[in-house]
């Protein structure tokens, strides 16, 4: 057993002390550092390595984790009573060149500088030099019952729908190359949404309206069983436009080949509207008047913005008078959801259903930020408006779906099992070289059920669909296991890369009650992470951890006791230490977590290989990391309970599950 007294020693990038370290100059909007070898270099080394010194003992030797600060942008949390965690993406410094942008779309963001805490050392075009990955390292990162194609890139699930007892999962794919580019939609099937069959492509980019891109979409089942899928195009001349396609045989329940409408597009983008601002049709739902309404992502100026269209055929569209909704300062809107929750909860509800007891959801993948936010409110049918419940904690500035890396999602009613359920995009996080070396990058979420948390009535409840508990094999408990002030404990597991883990916490009561009132404002992406040592936290799990904890990835609680004796609850991944590698990203993420009267601290966490899927309270707040670790793989994963607070001792009850693999595959003789 390793060395586990200080679990959580500073790591190489710390923010206080980097910036003099790389002695940045920025050019053509891409930051710059001298080379290891260089002069220059040397000779800063020499005085750095002092003033780190410096910095390490004033930062008390061991507690630092070299957080990544990020600006913030304010806003108040789901209760509307305190702040609540903003988007680390706000300072995202976009490589030099973008493909995605320059063709009007956003792609894979390669991080900044200072978003990698390893320190990579950047070289001309924005990128930074390669970490030695070897092929075994690789390799593992590929999952084992995460949607994902045999090879190359994929990003946002599109037209997800159930047809004749298959699931279909269309997606963006770039049928070339492990980058964004030539996109095309690919198309799989399933019985469970968790084994899949490959399918041969289901739309090419081979009109003049989808020559630079087929785009994102969306499926709407007519009353008569018909399937009509929306979908952007992006033209040869790089106009976003919409278009029409349908299946070619409604009796085939693969739905293999797809016609597009010779009418095509059916939509191209209003006056007062960029020629790039215009995309992601939604499903469409019913309006009373027994037309069909959808909604198209936009933005004028910086206010992001849903536009809406009554159309009866899905060949004439009518735009409607202003917009379903708009938020000052959002910037894009990507892939715009809207869907209604039930206030009693339950099952979900087909897009069409309307009326008392139900609640409206918009949420908008924010381009500029590349997170999804939602936020529930009312929808006015007859003004094709739709309001907010909390406009301090509207679309774009207020909830997120996920805390960590899941964007362009999209929903879709499932009517065998009456649930609405959530697909998300796991983009990747380390370096574009290093995606291309492994043939792929992306995968999708496991598919969430989605409802609105009625004992809250501010949120909803993500959890992933109950289909996913046919994958746990083998398992194990773990009772009461208690775990001291600053105790790192190990959970003995046969294996710990495939996981499923149900966990509870609670904290020593009399401690809790001892503990001094603090006004402490605290955030976990401006933390010193699992570092961050409070009276009441943080304490959780360290995932994907190596056996002396050089690589761990803790998902943890944080509990502040303010006023009143009031505790508040926040829950963190922290990145930082998950990889030795230096061009990864290894952000802190998370938000504040409502934990009612009498509920523990609960998590269930699906561990991947490379993804650590993160659902704390019953899915109030959901995190998905995406980790690349280079020694805590294969045999040498490991899985401990930790408990970093100062003054209370934490029991925790866990059961784990081993995970099997999905089977994910072509389609048999097709
Ligand atoms: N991805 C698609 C767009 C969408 C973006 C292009 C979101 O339709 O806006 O691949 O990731």
């Amino acid at each position: 057993m390793g060395d586990h007294n200080q679990p959580f020693l500073p790591v190489s990038g710390d923010p206080e002390c980097a910036p003099v370290l790389g002695d940045d100059v920025v050019v053509d909007g891409a930051l710059h550092r001298p080379q290891p070898g260089s002069t220059k270099s040397k000779l800063l080394l020499a005085v750095f390595s002092g003033i780190f010194v410096v910095c390490l003992i004033l930062a008390g030797g061991y507690d630092k984790s070299g957080v990544v600060k990020v600006a913030q942008l304010g806003g108040v949390d789901e209760l509307g009573v305190g702040p609540i965690e903003m988007p680390a993406g706000s300072t995202i410094v976009r490589p030099a060149v973008s493909r995605g942008k320059s063709a009007g779309v956003s792609e894979k963001a390669n991080f900044s500088p200072e978003q990698l805490l390893g320190g990579g050392e950047v070289i001309g075009d924005g990128l930074t030099e390669d970490f030695p990955w070897n092929n075994s390292m690789l390799s593992w990162q590929r999952t084992a019952f995460h949607f994902q194609p045999e090879k190359n890139w994929m990003n946002d699930p599109n037209g997800p729908l159930f047809y004749k007892g298959w699931y279909h999962f269309f997606y963006q794919y770039n049928p070339n190359a492990a980058v964004w580019g030539d996109i095309v939609w690919g198309h799989a099937v399933s019985r469970d949404m968790i084994h899949w069959l490959h399918l041969p492509l289901a739309m090419v980019a081979d009109q003049w309206y989808d020559v630079q891109g087929v785009w994102t979409g969306s499926a709407t089942i007519l009353p008569d069983g018909k399937v009509m899928m929306l979908y952007t195009g992006s033209t040869n001349e790089s106009v976003q436009v919409q278009n029409l396609a349908y299946p070619a045989n409604h009796d085939d329940p693969l739905l293999l080949d797809w016609v597009k409408h010779p009418g095509n597009p059916v939509l191209v983008p209003p006056p007062g509207i960029h020629h790039k601002d215009f995309r992601d049709p939604t499903t469409a739902w019913k309006t009373s008047e027994g037309k069909w309404r959808i909604t198209i992502g936009s933005k004028v100026n910086k206010t992001g913005i849903a536009l809406i269209y009554d159309t009866e055929d899905f060949i004439n569209f009518e735009l409607k008078e202003g917009f379903l909704h708009g938020v000052p300062g959002t910037g894009m809107w990507e892939c715009v959801d809207f869907y209604p929750v039930a206030v009693a909860g339950g099952n979900g509800l087909d897009t069409s259903v309307n009326g008392a007891g139900v609640r409206h959801v918009v949420k908008a993948s924010l381009d500029d930020d590349r997170h999804d936010y939602y936020a529930i409110g009312t929808y006015d049918e007859e003004a094709g408006k739709w309001y907010p419940d909390n406009p301090a904690i509207d679309v774009g500035i207020g909830i997120r779906y996920d805390y960590g890396i899941f964007y362009a999602s999209k929903t879709f009613f499932d009517q065998s099992k009456q649930r609405r359920v959530l697909w998300g995009w796991i983009g990747e996080w380390d370096s574009e070289a290093a995606d291309v070396r492994k043939g792929w990058a992306s995968l999708q979420g496991m598919p969430r059920t989605v409802v609105l948390d009625t004992k809250t009535g501010s949120n909803l409840l993500q959890w992933p669909v109950v289909e996913s508990e046919s994958l746990r094999l083998r398992s194990k408990e773990f009772k009461n296991v208690v775990a001291k002030p600053g105790a790192v404990v190990p959970i003995k597991l046969e294996a710990a890369t495939q996981l499923d883990i149900v966990a509870e916490f609670e904290l020593d009561k009399e401690a809790v009650e001892r503990a001094v009132e603090s006004d402490e404002e605290f955030k976990c992406s401006s933390s010193k992470g699992a570092a961050h040592r409070g009276a009441l936290g943080p304490f959780g799990l360290l995932v994907l951890s190596e056996e002396t904890l050089s690589e761990q990835t803790p998902v943890y609680f944080y509990v502040v006791k303010g006023k009143n004796a009031t505790l508040r609850t926040y829950f963190c991944a922290d990145q930082s230490r998950s990889s030795l590698a230096n061009d990864v990203n290894k952000q802190i993420y998370g938000s504040y977590v409502p934990v009612l009267t009498g509920e523990k601290f609960a998590v269930r966490m699906l561990v991947d290989h490379s993804i650590i899927e993160s659902f704390a309270q019953g899915g109030r707040s959901v995190i998905t990391s995406r980790v690349y670790p280079t020694k805590a793989i294969y045999g040498a994963a490991r899985l401990f309970l930790f408990n970093n607070g100062t003054e209370a001792g934490v029991t925790a009850s866990l059961k784990v599950w081993q995970m099997n693999s999905a089977f994910i595959r072509p389609f048999p003789n097709l």
